[in-house]
Protein backbone atom coordinates (compact mmCIF):
# COMPACT_ATOMS: atom_id res chain seq x y z
CA UNK A 1 0.00 0.00 0.00
CA UNK A 2 1.82 3.24 -1.26
CA UNK A 3 1.84 5.82 1.96
CA UNK A 4 0.17 8.46 0.16
CA UNK A 5 -0.58 11.13 3.47
CA UNK A 6 1.30 11.23 6.43
CA UNK A 7 0.55 12.74 9.75
CA UNK A 8 3.86 14.27 11.72
CA UNK A 9 3.47 16.06 15.40
CA UNK A 10 6.83 15.48 16.95
CA UNK A 11 8.40 17.52 20.22
CA UNK A 12 12.08 16.20 19.60
CA UNK A 13 12.62 17.86 15.87
CA UNK A 14 15.87 16.08 15.08
CA UNK A 15 15.71 14.70 11.29
CA UNK A 16 12.36 15.98 10.67
CA UNK A 17 13.31 17.99 7.66
CA UNK A 18 15.56 14.81 6.08
CA UNK A 19 12.09 12.66 6.55
CA UNK A 20 10.41 15.18 5.14
CA UNK A 21 11.97 15.78 2.18
CA UNK A 22 11.80 12.12 1.58
CA UNK A 23 8.57 12.06 1.83
CA UNK A 24 7.80 14.96 -0.44
CA UNK A 25 9.68 13.91 -3.20
CA UNK A 26 7.33 11.02 -3.61
CA UNK A 27 4.28 13.47 -2.76
CA UNK A 28 3.52 12.22 0.11
CA UNK A 29 0.64 14.59 1.82
CA UNK A 30 2.17 16.36 4.85
CA UNK A 31 -0.45 16.87 7.86
CA UNK A 32 1.47 18.34 10.44
CA UNK A 33 0.24 19.96 14.19
CA UNK A 34 1.06 23.65 15.03
CA UNK A 35 5.22 23.55 16.06
CA UNK A 36 5.62 20.49 13.71
CA UNK A 37 3.76 22.64 10.76
CA UNK A 38 5.68 25.54 11.70
CA UNK A 39 9.30 24.04 10.93
CA UNK A 40 8.21 22.10 7.79
CA UNK A 41 6.72 25.28 6.69
CA UNK A 42 9.91 27.34 7.30
CA UNK A 43 11.76 25.04 5.44
CA UNK A 44 9.41 24.93 2.13
CA UNK A 45 7.20 22.40 2.72
CA UNK A 46 3.44 22.58 1.75
CA UNK A 47 1.69 21.32 4.85
CA UNK A 48 -1.89 20.83 6.13
CA UNK A 49 -2.57 21.78 9.14
CA UNK A 50 -4.52 19.38 11.44
CA UNK A 51 -7.25 21.55 12.34
CA UNK A 52 -8.34 21.11 8.35
CA UNK A 53 -9.23 17.28 9.47
CA UNK A 54 -10.59 17.87 12.99
CA UNK A 55 -12.14 21.25 12.27
CA UNK A 56 -11.13 22.49 15.17
CA UNK A 57 -8.05 24.30 15.99
CA UNK A 58 -5.69 24.29 19.08
CA UNK A 59 -7.36 24.77 22.51
CA UNK A 60 -7.03 24.36 26.34
CA UNK A 61 -3.13 26.09 25.75
CA UNK A 62 -2.58 23.34 23.58
CA UNK A 63 -4.13 20.22 25.79
CA UNK A 64 -6.18 19.49 22.37
CA UNK A 65 -4.18 19.73 19.45
CA UNK A 66 -4.61 16.49 17.12
CA UNK A 67 -7.30 14.65 19.28
CA UNK A 68 -10.43 14.09 17.57
CA UNK A 69 -12.92 12.00 15.56
CA UNK A 70 -11.78 12.60 12.28
CA UNK A 71 -7.88 12.11 13.12
CA UNK A 72 -8.34 8.76 14.65
CA UNK A 73 -10.85 7.39 12.06
CA UNK A 74 -8.14 8.27 9.93
CA UNK A 75 -5.79 5.80 11.49
CA UNK A 76 -7.99 3.20 13.02
CA UNK A 77 -10.95 2.23 9.99
CA UNK A 78 -10.12 -1.12 8.04
CA UNK A 79 -8.47 -0.48 4.43
CA UNK A 80 -9.99 -4.22 3.44
CA UNK A 81 -12.66 -4.11 5.38
CA UNK A 82 -16.18 -3.39 2.87
CA UNK A 83 -18.14 -2.45 6.21
CA UNK A 84 -15.50 0.39 7.47
CA UNK A 85 -14.48 1.51 3.55
CA UNK A 86 -18.29 2.45 3.09
CA UNK A 87 -18.33 3.67 6.70
CA UNK A 88 -15.45 5.94 6.29
CA UNK A 89 -16.83 7.34 3.19
CA UNK A 90 -20.13 7.72 4.49
CA UNK A 91 -18.17 10.05 6.92
CA UNK A 92 -16.20 11.63 5.00
CA UNK A 93 -12.90 10.21 6.44
CA UNK A 94 -9.70 9.61 4.92
CA UNK A 95 -6.59 7.26 5.45
CA UNK A 96 -3.58 8.64 7.24
CA UNK A 97 -1.00 5.94 6.29
CA UNK A 98 2.06 7.04 7.76
CA UNK A 99 2.56 8.54 11.45
CA UNK A 100 5.16 10.00 12.95
CA UNK A 101 5.18 11.30 16.83
CA UNK A 102 7.55 11.53 19.57
CA UNK A 103 6.02 12.66 22.68
CA UNK A 104 6.32 15.18 25.04
CA UNK A 105 9.73 15.08 27.09
CA UNK A 106 8.21 13.96 30.15
CA UNK A 107 11.18 11.94 31.18
CA UNK A 108 13.11 15.33 30.60
CA UNK A 109 11.34 17.61 32.64
CA UNK A 110 11.15 15.18 35.70
CA UNK A 111 15.22 15.56 35.24
CA UNK A 112 15.19 19.56 35.17
CA UNK A 113 13.31 18.94 38.90
CA UNK A 114 10.39 20.78 36.99
CA UNK A 115 7.22 21.99 39.12
CA UNK A 116 4.59 19.27 39.58
CA UNK A 117 2.14 21.58 37.29
CA UNK A 118 4.66 21.35 34.56
CA UNK A 119 5.36 17.55 34.89
CA UNK A 120 2.22 17.60 34.60
CA UNK A 121 1.86 19.72 31.39
CA UNK A 122 4.19 17.27 29.99
CA UNK A 123 2.37 14.16 30.11
CA UNK A 124 1.27 13.30 26.67
CA UNK A 125 -2.59 12.51 25.49
CA UNK A 126 -2.57 13.18 21.51
CA UNK A 127 0.79 11.70 20.68
CA UNK A 128 0.46 8.17 22.32
CA UNK A 129 -3.12 8.18 20.87
CA UNK A 130 -2.24 8.66 17.41
CA UNK A 131 0.61 6.13 17.72
CA UNK A 132 -1.55 3.87 19.41
CA UNK A 133 -4.57 4.17 16.85
CA UNK A 134 -1.63 3.89 14.02
CA UNK A 135 -0.20 0.61 15.77
CA UNK A 136 -3.29 -1.19 16.26
CA UNK A 137 -3.83 -0.57 12.34
CA UNK A 138 -0.36 -1.88 11.34
CA UNK A 139 -1.76 -3.82 8.59
CA UNK A 140 -1.72 -0.77 6.84
CA UNK A 141 -0.20 1.93 8.66
CA UNK A 142 2.81 2.75 9.60
CA UNK A 143 4.21 4.37 12.66
CA UNK A 144 7.44 5.69 14.05
CA UNK A 145 8.15 7.10 17.24
CA UNK A 146 11.63 8.13 17.46
CA UNK A 147 14.19 9.85 15.47
CA UNK A 148 16.51 6.98 15.33
CA UNK A 149 13.98 5.27 13.00
CA UNK A 150 14.01 7.72 10.18
CA UNK A 151 17.08 6.11 9.00
CA UNK A 152 15.47 2.45 8.65
CA UNK A 153 12.23 3.78 7.50
CA UNK A 154 13.32 5.77 4.60
CA UNK A 155 15.98 2.84 4.01
CA UNK A 156 12.80 0.83 3.67
CA UNK A 157 10.79 3.25 1.75
CA UNK A 158 12.87 4.15 -0.96
CA UNK A 159 13.66 0.18 -1.60
CA UNK A 160 9.33 -0.72 -1.19
CA UNK A 161 9.18 2.46 -3.80
CA UNK A 162 6.90 4.31 -1.33
CA UNK A 163 5.66 1.58 0.82
CA UNK A 164 6.47 -0.64 3.58
CA UNK A 165 6.21 -4.22 4.51
CA UNK A 166 3.77 -5.55 6.84
CA UNK A 167 6.61 -6.98 8.53
CA UNK A 168 8.28 -3.81 9.00
CA UNK A 169 4.87 -2.04 10.18
CA UNK A 170 4.51 -4.56 12.78
CA UNK A 171 7.99 -4.58 14.42
CA UNK A 172 7.10 -0.66 14.31
CA UNK A 173 3.44 -1.29 16.25
CA UNK A 174 5.65 -3.13 18.90
CA UNK A 175 8.18 -0.84 18.98
CA UNK A 176 5.05 2.07 19.84
CA UNK A 177 3.51 0.08 22.71
CA UNK A 178 6.76 -0.68 24.35
CA UNK A 179 7.84 2.90 24.04
CA UNK A 180 4.35 4.26 25.35
CA UNK A 181 4.35 1.51 28.30
CA UNK A 182 7.64 2.84 29.63
CA UNK A 183 6.46 6.29 29.09
CA UNK A 184 2.84 5.49 31.06
CA UNK A 185 5.48 3.43 33.89
CA UNK A 186 7.56 6.84 34.21
CA UNK A 187 4.73 8.58 34.66
CA UNK A 188 2.58 6.06 37.11
CA UNK A 189 6.24 6.05 38.95
CA UNK A 190 6.40 9.92 39.44
CA UNK A 191 2.45 9.96 40.64
CA UNK A 192 2.83 7.09 42.76
CA UNK A 193 5.77 8.66 44.75
CA UNK A 194 3.89 12.01 45.40
CA UNK A 195 1.00 10.65 46.11
CA UNK A 196 2.60 9.40 48.88
CA UNK A 197 1.47 4.92 48.13
CA UNK A 198 5.71 4.02 48.57
CA UNK A 199 7.11 1.90 51.00
CA UNK A 200 9.36 3.06 53.69
CA UNK A 201 12.32 2.80 51.58
CA UNK A 202 13.80 0.39 49.79
CA UNK A 203 16.91 -1.96 50.01
CA UNK A 204 18.57 0.41 51.83
CA UNK A 205 17.16 3.20 54.62
CA UNK A 206 18.89 5.90 51.52
CA UNK A 207 16.72 4.40 48.37
CA UNK A 208 13.18 5.39 47.80
CA UNK A 209 11.37 2.39 46.84
CA UNK A 210 7.32 1.52 46.09
CA UNK A 211 5.18 -1.66 44.84
CA UNK A 212 3.38 -1.38 41.43
CA UNK A 213 0.67 -4.18 41.23
CA UNK A 214 -0.04 -5.49 37.94
CA UNK A 215 -4.06 -4.94 38.15
CA UNK A 216 -4.09 -8.05 35.28
CA UNK A 217 -2.75 -10.54 37.50
CA UNK A 218 -2.53 -12.16 41.22
CA UNK A 219 0.09 -13.15 43.49
CA UNK A 220 2.17 -11.07 46.06
CA UNK A 221 1.76 -7.41 44.78
CA UNK A 222 -1.96 -8.13 45.63
CA UNK A 223 -1.92 -10.23 49.18
CA UNK A 224 -3.97 -8.57 52.05
CA UNK A 225 -1.99 -7.16 54.71
CA UNK A 226 -3.81 -8.11 58.06
CA UNK A 227 -1.65 -6.89 60.98
CA UNK A 228 1.46 -5.95 61.83
CA UNK A 229 3.71 -3.36 60.19
CA UNK A 230 4.35 -2.46 56.50
CA UNK A 231 6.06 -5.02 54.22
CA UNK A 232 9.41 -3.39 53.64
CA UNK A 233 11.01 -3.60 50.12
CA UNK A 234 13.38 -6.51 51.36
CA UNK A 235 9.78 -8.08 52.95
CA UNK A 236 8.52 -8.14 49.70
CA UNK A 237 11.28 -9.98 48.09
CA UNK A 238 11.82 -12.10 50.54
CA UNK A 239 8.40 -12.93 50.83
CA UNK A 240 8.17 -13.83 46.99
CA UNK A 241 10.76 -16.57 47.00
CA UNK A 242 8.72 -18.01 49.99
CA UNK A 243 5.82 -17.83 47.74
CA UNK A 244 7.11 -19.52 44.63
CA UNK A 245 8.57 -22.22 46.50
CA UNK A 246 5.45 -22.87 48.03
CA UNK A 247 3.50 -22.72 45.03
CA UNK A 248 5.80 -25.22 43.25
CA UNK A 249 5.94 -28.00 46.01
CA UNK A 250 2.53 -27.47 46.59
CA UNK A 251 1.25 -27.54 42.72
CA UNK A 252 3.85 -30.93 42.48
CA UNK A 253 1.72 -33.02 45.46
CA UNK A 254 -1.33 -32.27 43.43
CA UNK A 255 -5.36 -32.45 44.75
CA UNK A 256 -3.91 -34.46 47.62
CA UNK A 257 -1.57 -31.87 49.19
CA UNK A 258 -0.54 -31.95 52.73
CA UNK A 259 0.83 -29.34 54.93
CA UNK A 260 4.05 -27.49 53.50
CA UNK A 261 6.15 -24.69 55.21
CA UNK A 262 8.92 -22.76 53.56
CA UNK A 263 11.59 -20.65 55.63
CA UNK A 264 13.30 -17.96 53.35
CA UNK A 265 15.99 -15.82 54.75
CA UNK A 266 17.70 -13.60 52.10
CA UNK A 267 15.88 -14.88 48.90
CA UNK A 268 16.75 -18.48 50.43
CA UNK A 269 14.59 -20.85 51.04
CA UNK A 270 16.78 -22.31 53.66
CA UNK A 271 13.58 -24.44 55.68
CA UNK A 272 11.36 -26.67 53.43
CA UNK A 273 9.29 -29.60 54.65
CA UNK A 274 5.79 -31.06 53.89
CA UNK A 275 4.13 -32.85 57.26
CA UNK A 276 1.43 -34.82 58.22
CA UNK A 277 0.26 -32.14 60.33
CA UNK A 278 0.71 -27.92 59.89
CA UNK A 279 3.11 -28.83 63.13
CA UNK A 280 5.24 -31.25 61.88
CA UNK A 281 5.56 -28.78 58.58
CA UNK A 282 6.68 -26.05 60.76
CA UNK A 283 8.79 -27.89 63.09
CA UNK A 284 10.68 -29.36 60.04
CA UNK A 285 11.34 -26.37 57.51
CA UNK A 286 11.93 -24.20 61.04
CA UNK A 287 14.76 -26.89 61.87
CA UNK A 288 15.95 -27.26 58.41
CA UNK A 289 18.41 -23.90 59.07
CA UNK A 290 17.34 -22.94 62.19
CA UNK A 291 20.36 -20.42 62.82
CA UNK A 292 18.85 -18.91 59.84
CA UNK A 293 15.37 -19.07 60.49
CA UNK A 294 15.80 -16.29 62.96
CA UNK A 295 13.89 -13.58 61.16
CA UNK A 296 12.54 -15.06 58.15
CA UNK A 297 9.82 -15.15 56.20
CA UNK A 298 7.31 -18.00 56.24
CA UNK A 299 4.84 -19.32 53.72
CA UNK A 300 2.54 -22.00 54.45
CA UNK A 301 0.02 -23.68 52.22
CA UNK A 302 -2.71 -24.30 55.38
CA UNK A 303 -4.71 -21.80 57.22
CA UNK A 304 -3.39 -20.64 60.67
CA UNK A 305 -5.11 -21.77 63.84
CA UNK A 306 -4.19 -20.54 67.27
CA UNK A 307 -2.50 -24.04 67.04
CA UNK A 308 -0.02 -22.87 64.18
CA UNK A 309 -0.09 -19.26 65.40
CA UNK A 310 1.69 -20.96 69.19
CA UNK A 311 4.29 -22.62 67.65
CA UNK A 312 5.54 -18.73 66.89
CA UNK A 313 5.02 -17.45 70.30
CA UNK A 314 8.45 -18.21 70.82
CA UNK A 315 10.08 -17.21 67.44
CA UNK A 316 10.84 -13.92 65.66
CA UNK A 317 9.87 -14.09 62.06
CA UNK A 318 9.58 -10.91 60.17
CA UNK A 319 6.00 -11.89 57.48
CA UNK A 320 3.91 -15.14 57.77
CA UNK A 321 1.92 -15.45 54.37
CA UNK A 322 -1.10 -18.26 54.24
CA UNK A 323 -4.54 -18.66 52.97
CA UNK A 324 -6.03 -17.50 56.09
CA UNK A 325 -5.91 -17.10 59.65
CA UNK A 326 -8.56 -17.50 62.30
CA UNK A 327 -9.40 -14.47 64.59
CA UNK A 328 -7.29 -16.53 67.54
CA UNK A 329 -4.35 -16.85 65.49
CA UNK A 330 -4.42 -13.20 64.59
CA UNK A 331 -4.94 -12.54 68.41
CA UNK A 332 -1.91 -14.46 69.88
CA UNK A 333 0.54 -12.87 66.38
CA UNK A 334 -0.51 -9.49 67.41
CA UNK A 335 2.70 -8.46 68.93
CA UNK A 336 5.04 -11.07 66.56
CA UNK A 337 5.13 -9.75 62.85
CA UNK A 338 3.06 -9.07 59.77
CA UNK A 339 0.27 -12.01 58.67
CA UNK A 340 -0.98 -11.26 54.81
CA UNK A 341 -3.37 -13.22 53.24
CA UNK A 342 -2.58 -14.54 50.13
CA UNK A 343 -3.89 -17.04 47.22
CA UNK A 344 -1.65 -19.46 46.10
CA UNK A 345 -1.73 -19.11 42.17
CA UNK A 346 -0.42 -21.74 39.61
CA UNK A 347 -0.34 -19.90 36.74
CA UNK A 348 2.88 -18.91 36.15
CA UNK A 349 3.64 -14.88 34.76
CA UNK A 350 6.11 -13.22 32.87
CA UNK A 351 8.87 -12.12 34.98
CA UNK A 352 10.51 -8.54 34.43
CA UNK A 353 13.71 -7.48 36.16
CA UNK A 354 15.60 -4.05 35.50
CA UNK A 355 19.05 -3.92 34.12
CA UNK A 356 20.35 -0.41 33.12
CA UNK A 357 18.50 1.34 30.00
CA UNK A 358 15.29 -1.76 29.88
CA UNK A 359 13.80 -4.57 31.54
CA UNK A 360 14.45 -8.23 31.33
CA UNK A 361 11.41 -10.40 30.62
CA UNK A 362 11.03 -14.01 30.29
CA UNK A 363 9.01 -16.88 30.58
CA UNK A 364 8.50 -18.45 34.48
CA UNK A 365 11.34 -20.89 35.51
CA UNK A 366 8.53 -24.02 35.37
CA UNK A 367 8.99 -27.74 36.30
CA UNK A 368 8.51 -30.66 34.09
CA UNK A 369 10.23 -33.90 36.03
CA UNK A 370 7.94 -36.08 32.97
CA UNK A 371 11.06 -36.84 31.12
CA UNK A 372 13.21 -37.90 34.38
CA UNK A 373 15.65 -40.82 33.50
CA UNK A 374 17.42 -43.37 35.62
CA UNK A 375 21.37 -42.83 33.56
CA UNK A 376 23.34 -45.28 36.09
CA UNK A 377 23.34 -49.18 36.11
CA UNK A 378 21.52 -49.41 40.14
CA UNK A 379 17.82 -49.37 39.59
CA UNK A 380 15.83 -46.77 41.64
CA UNK A 381 12.72 -47.13 43.89
CA UNK A 382 9.57 -45.10 42.76
CA UNK A 383 9.76 -43.39 46.29
CA UNK A 384 13.73 -42.55 45.23
CA UNK A 385 12.30 -40.82 42.44
CA UNK A 386 9.39 -38.99 44.43
CA UNK A 387 12.06 -38.06 46.70
CA UNK A 388 14.51 -37.19 44.23
CA UNK A 389 11.70 -34.40 42.22
CA UNK A 390 10.88 -33.05 45.47
CA UNK A 391 15.01 -32.15 46.33
CA UNK A 392 14.82 -31.27 42.47
CA UNK A 393 11.67 -28.39 43.03
CA UNK A 394 14.13 -27.35 46.33
CA UNK A 395 17.34 -26.96 44.44
CA UNK A 396 14.72 -25.11 41.44
CA UNK A 397 14.25 -22.24 43.88
CA UNK A 398 17.48 -21.62 45.70
CA UNK A 399 20.17 -19.27 43.74
CA UNK A 400 22.64 -20.61 41.50
CA UNK A 401 25.14 -22.87 41.43
CA UNK A 402 22.82 -24.40 44.36
CA UNK A 403 22.80 -27.76 45.52
CA UNK A 404 19.99 -29.75 47.64
CA UNK A 405 19.84 -32.59 49.83
CA UNK A 406 16.34 -33.69 50.39
CA UNK A 407 15.61 -37.02 52.73
CA UNK A 408 12.06 -38.48 53.59
CA UNK A 409 10.07 -39.69 56.46
CA UNK A 410 7.05 -41.98 55.79
CA UNK A 411 4.57 -39.03 53.40
CA UNK A 412 6.96 -36.11 54.66
CA UNK A 413 9.61 -34.86 52.73
CA UNK A 414 12.01 -31.96 53.58
CA UNK A 415 15.15 -29.96 52.50
CA UNK A 416 18.30 -31.48 54.98
CA UNK A 417 19.99 -29.35 53.88
CA UNK A 418 21.39 -26.70 50.92
CA UNK A 419 24.10 -24.75 49.84
CA UNK A 420 23.36 -21.65 47.15
CA UNK A 421 24.44 -18.70 45.55
CA UNK A 422 27.91 -20.37 44.82
CA UNK A 423 30.47 -19.63 41.68
CA UNK A 424 31.08 -23.24 41.56
CA UNK A 425 29.35 -26.54 42.12
CA UNK A 426 31.98 -28.26 43.88
CA UNK A 427 32.60 -25.94 46.59
CA UNK A 428 28.96 -25.81 47.20
CA UNK A 429 29.11 -29.20 48.05
CA UNK A 430 32.72 -29.82 49.31
CA UNK A 431 32.27 -26.84 51.96
CA UNK A 432 29.02 -25.54 52.24
CA UNK A 433 26.89 -28.91 52.83
CA UNK A 434 30.10 -30.79 54.07
CA UNK A 435 30.13 -27.96 57.12
CA UNK A 436 26.46 -27.64 57.40
CA UNK A 437 25.80 -31.52 57.67
CA UNK A 438 28.71 -31.16 60.52
CA UNK A 439 27.00 -28.45 61.96
CA UNK A 440 23.96 -30.65 62.45
CA UNK A 441 26.05 -33.52 63.32
CA UNK A 442 24.27 -35.31 60.50
CA UNK A 443 26.40 -38.07 59.53
CA UNK A 444 24.83 -40.72 57.76
CA UNK A 445 22.89 -39.42 54.28
CA UNK A 446 22.72 -42.70 52.47
CA UNK A 447 18.79 -42.37 52.17
CA UNK A 448 18.64 -38.99 51.17
CA UNK A 449 18.68 -37.21 47.31
CA UNK A 450 21.48 -35.12 46.43
CA UNK A 451 19.92 -32.16 44.02
CA UNK A 452 21.95 -29.72 41.67
CA UNK A 453 20.24 -26.84 39.61
CA UNK A 454 22.16 -27.24 36.85
CA UNK A 455 24.46 -30.38 34.82
CA UNK A 456 28.04 -31.05 36.71
CA UNK A 457 30.82 -30.20 34.55
CA UNK A 458 33.23 -32.70 35.98
CA UNK A 459 33.15 -35.91 37.75
CA UNK A 460 34.60 -34.22 40.54
CA UNK A 461 31.51 -33.31 42.23
CA UNK A 462 30.38 -36.80 42.07
CA UNK A 463 33.19 -37.76 43.89
CA UNK A 464 32.82 -35.12 46.56
CA UNK A 465 29.04 -36.29 46.76
CA UNK A 466 30.19 -40.19 47.72
CA UNK A 467 33.06 -39.06 50.30
CA UNK A 468 29.81 -37.23 52.12
CA UNK A 469 28.26 -41.17 51.60
CA UNK A 470 25.26 -39.54 49.13
CA UNK A 471 23.88 -42.92 46.94
CA UNK A 472 21.50 -41.08 44.74
CA UNK A 473 21.82 -37.64 43.30
CA UNK A 474 18.97 -36.00 40.31
CA UNK A 475 20.62 -33.21 38.25
CA UNK A 476 19.37 -32.07 34.68
CA UNK A 477 22.32 -33.63 32.61
CA UNK A 478 23.45 -32.03 29.11
CA UNK A 479 26.90 -31.62 29.84
CA UNK A 480 29.95 -32.86 27.00
CA UNK A 481 31.37 -34.54 30.21
CA UNK A 482 28.03 -36.49 31.10
CA UNK A 483 29.55 -39.55 30.16
CA UNK A 484 32.42 -39.72 32.70
CA UNK A 485 29.73 -38.01 34.88
CA UNK A 486 27.51 -40.89 34.81
CA UNK A 487 30.81 -43.44 34.64
CA UNK A 488 32.36 -42.10 37.79
CA UNK A 489 28.31 -42.45 39.14
CA UNK A 490 28.60 -46.59 38.63
CA UNK A 491 32.40 -46.63 39.92
CA UNK A 492 31.00 -45.18 43.32
CA UNK A 493 27.73 -46.94 43.71
CA UNK A 494 25.46 -44.22 43.29
CA UNK A 495 22.81 -44.01 41.37
CA UNK A 496 21.85 -40.97 38.84
CA UNK A 497 18.60 -39.36 37.23
CA UNK A 498 18.64 -36.99 35.35
CA UNK A 499 15.71 -34.28 34.13
CA UNK A 500 16.38 -32.52 30.84
CA UNK A 501 15.66 -29.37 32.71
CA UNK A 502 17.91 -26.85 33.89
CA UNK A 503 16.81 -24.54 36.80
CA UNK A 504 19.05 -21.77 37.03
CA UNK A 505 18.71 -18.95 39.37
CA UNK A 506 20.25 -15.68 38.96
O1 LIG B 1 -1.34 17.99 24.85
S1 LIG B 1 -1.45 16.88 23.98
O2 LIG B 1 -1.56 15.64 24.62
N1 LIG B 1 -2.76 17.03 23.09
C1 LIG B 1 -2.84 16.65 21.81
O3 LIG B 1 -3.93 16.62 21.24
C2 LIG B 1 -1.62 16.37 21.10
N2 LIG B 1 -1.40 15.96 19.84
C3 LIG B 1 -0.09 15.85 19.67
N3 LIG B 1 -0.20 16.83 23.01
C4 LIG B 1 -0.37 16.48 21.71
N4 LIG B 1 0.57 16.16 20.79
C5 LIG B 1 2.02 16.23 21.01
O4 LIG B 1 2.43 17.52 20.63
C6 LIG B 1 2.85 15.33 20.16
O5 LIG B 1 3.01 14.04 20.74
C7 LIG B 1 4.18 16.04 20.08
O6 LIG B 1 5.01 15.69 21.13
C8 LIG B 1 3.81 17.52 20.22
C9 LIG B 1 4.00 18.24 18.92
O7 LIG B 1 3.45 19.52 18.99
P1 LIG B 1 3.82 20.63 17.92
O8 LIG B 1 3.63 20.04 16.57
O9 LIG B 1 2.84 21.72 18.21
O10 LIG B 1 5.25 21.04 18.16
Amino acid sequence: MTIKRALLSVSDKTGLLDLAKVLAAQNVELIASGGTAKSLEQAGYKVTAVETLSGKGEAFQGRMKTISFEIASSLLYRREDPSDIKQAKDLGISPIDLVVVNLYPFHETLKKNSSFAECIENIDIGGPTLLRAGAKNFRSVTVLCNPEQYGTFIKEFQENKGETSLEFRQKCASQVYTMTAFYDQAIASYLTQSTGESLRYGENPHQKAFVMKDPFQEGLAHAKSLQGKEMSYNNYLDADFALKTLQDVHQWQGTKSLPTAVVVKHNTPCGLAIGETPIRALEKAWKGDEKSSFGGIIALNFPVTEEVAAFFTDKFVEVILAPSFDEKAKEKLKKNCRIMEVKLKSEPAWQVRSIEGGWLVQEADTFDLSNTKVVTKNPVSEDKKRLASFAMLAVKNLKSNAIALARQEGPEFDLMTMGSGQTNRVDCIEKLITSRLTDKGIKDVSEVVLASDAFFPFPDSVQVAAKLGVKCIIQPGGSVKDNDVIAEADKLGISMLFTGRRHFLH
